[in-house]
């Protein structure tokens, strides 16, 4: 029974990073999909870039520790949500709801969590909305779900998470209060950044109207 749960496991360990990566590819279809609809219908994709990646091992082992869970295949499959993790980088804050609102009500994916850290932003300045969503692999031995953690940031909170993961994330000591302080000044930077180009659309908007929408000038 033992060396059928070890080979069992060892077959796991092979298919997974396999599954992982079709989950990414299916996923990119689809928003390669939702980009060109919106491109056609609308003359611009509020998409600006999509960037995918699968966690390294010693990165899902690091989590696992650091979240207290023991070592197994089962527990990084069940408690490790970002092994794979798509970023989708938008123009606005609004298209990153309505690209939620869209990926919820489709029927060929299931959301399993949402964390809004826009509405709600970490206490050092994070802002980002992650969905934890499954899709489902069409497989010789049946249907699979498998989970990927989609973050969905505007280009400033890209800007900022980006920097800050270089800058801090992963360092393990205590930062300086005045640091940490310029940090979070930092983000509420990125933050009134996203809301000035907000404020600059619509007006463009208004100009516009009557000329018809140009590129990027559809109504929000
Ligand atoms: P890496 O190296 O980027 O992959 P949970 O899902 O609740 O069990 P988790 O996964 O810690 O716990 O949840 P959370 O807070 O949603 O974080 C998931 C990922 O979001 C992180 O993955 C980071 O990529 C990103 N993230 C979260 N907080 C921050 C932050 O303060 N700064 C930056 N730059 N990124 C952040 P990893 O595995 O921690 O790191």
């Amino acid at each position: 029974q033992i060396n059928e749960d070890f080979a069992k496991q060892i077959e796991d360990f092979k298919t997974l990073p396999v599954l992982y990566r079709h989950a990414l590819n299916e996923l990119q279809n689809k928003i390669d999909v939702i980009k060109s609809e919106w491109q056609v219908r609308d003359g611009f994709s509020p998409i600006e870039h999509v960037k995918s990646r699968i966690k390294e091992p010693k990165s899902i082992l690091q989590k696992m520790q650091r979240k207290g869970y023991e070592f197994s295949l089962g527990n990084m499959e069940q408690y490790i949500h970002d092994i794979a993790g798509m970023r989708i980088v938008c123009a606005f804050v609004k298209d990153i709801y309505r690209l939620v609102d869209h990926l919820s009500a489709r029927e060929d994916m299931r959301i399993l969590e949402i964390k809004d850290y826009i509405a709600h932003p970490k206490p050092n300045g994070y802002q980002s909305l992650h969905l934890i969503i499954a899709i489902p692999l069409i497989l010789l031995e049946g249907t699979r779900w498998v989970k990927v953690e989609i973050q969905l940031r505007t280009l400033a909170m890209d800007f900022w998470a980006s920097m800050e993961h270089i800058l801090y994330y992963k360092f393990d000591k205590q930062l300086p209060a005045h640091v940490a302080e310029e940090l979070k000044e930092a983000a509420r930077a990125a933050d009134e950044l996203d809301q000035k180009m907000l404020r600059l659309r619509r007006e463009i908007l208004e100009l516009s109207e009557g000329d018809g929408p140009g590129p990027g000038q559809r109504k929000a």
